[in-house]
């Protein structure tokens, strides 16, 4: 841990951004009609904004946003919101603090996740050292941050918390990958005593089918806690003539052991449909990276990537997805 950083209180209970499904609408997953959220030029560097992670902090929101820039170089970025809509980027990309030469090194960072456990904010990602592997870090204020070991060794991507300590230990899902376009990928449960070293590896779930999800898949939003157990939102990829398409599914996963799938949706509940998912800088991609979940009402708010351009959101509620995940299961 380098540097003095200051213990601030953690999430708070702000209102999540919410939208009513439009009449007549009967999907499972309904866009917001402020799409996209985030356009790809919010800040004044940005050639895309996307792929990014946003929790409840203080009496609003914070994030962490990938932000390409005009060299296209991949960049995290902190960002406030008091309303998780309307945000407020930091120009200048996040300095990771650490004393460790070598874990300073990293040559790129994408695909944020962000995770409260405990008492600190632990940010996840896709860190370039000697290729692909998962980044750790941990913030209090969104505006320092520390950079921990990578979890793994190369090549790995989608390194996503779980919220809490399982059975004592920090846990993590991510997916093994190679130096470029993967074609494949398996999900992989993993714990740790101290948020450095990694092991215990366990199988989740592969591709399936010949479908939306039948190239690879990964884990989306940090699970969700339900008394059913762990609901996790996450992508899968088919290969289709005209390259990949990412679509976004959600399963069921054992409370205690995770690496047990209950139940996973057959049909996606997310797909590149709309022209902003569709056309942009990777077309048909919708990627999602965080969910806010209002335990109250049920409410559920879904950020995820567009194209691998802007930023864009969609909306579920509690029951209708559970009930859907059950209905629909492989
Ligand atoms: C994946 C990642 C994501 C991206 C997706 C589609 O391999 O690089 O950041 O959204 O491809 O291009």
């Amino acid at each position: 841990m380098s540097g003095n950083l200051i213990v601030t209180p953690g999430p708070t209970s702000a209102a999540i951004p919410w939208e009513e499904r439009p009449e007549g609408c009967s999907d499972i997953v309904w866009r917001s009609r402020r799409n996209p959220v985030i356009p790809r030029d919010l800040l004044a560097t940005s050639n895309s904004i996307f792929n990014s992670a946003v929790v409840p902090f203080r009496d609003g929101y914070a994030g962490v946003f990938r932000c390409d820039d005009k060299r296209r170089c991949m960049r995290l970025h902190f960002g406030k919101s008091k309303d998780g809509i309307t945000w407020d980027m930091e120009p200048q990309p996040i300095v990771f603090e650490t004393e460790d030469e070598e874990t300073g090194k990293f040559e790129y960072a994408y695909d944020p996740r962000v995770c409260w456990i405990e008492d600190r904010y632990y940010i996840t990602w896709c860190n370039g050292y000697h290729g692909p592997t998962i980044g750790v870090g941990y913030t209090y204020d969104f505006e320092r941050c520390c950079l921990l070991e990578n979890a793994f060794l190369p090549y790995n991507r989608n390194g996503v918390l779980f919220p809490r300590r399982i059975n004592g230990k920090f846990a993590m899902l991510s997916r093994p990958s190679d130096t470029g376009h993967t074609k494949f990928g398996d999900i992989f449960y993993s714990e740790s005593p101290d948020m450095i070293h990694w092991g215990r590896h366990r199988f989740v779930m592969g591709p399936v089918g010949d479908g939306w999800q039948s190239t690879k898949i990964g884990a989306g939003p940090v699970p969700i806690e339900t008394e059913e157990g762990w609901l996790l939102i996450y992508h899968g990829v088919l290969n289709s003539c005209n390259g990949f398409v990412y679509s976004t599914g959600a399963a069921l996963l054992d409370l205690e052991e995770p690496w047990k799938v209950i139940y996973r949706t057959a049909p996606y509940i997310l797909s590149p449909q709309m022209l902003y998912e569709c056309v942009g800088d990777v077309p048909n991609v919708g990627f999602p990276c965080a969910a806010l979940h209002d335990k109250a009402t049920g409410q559920i708010a879904v950020y995820y990537g567009a194209a691998d351009t802007v930023t864009c959101m969609a909306y579920t509620r509690m029951d209708l997805l559970l009930d859907f995940v059950r209905d629909n299961s492989i």
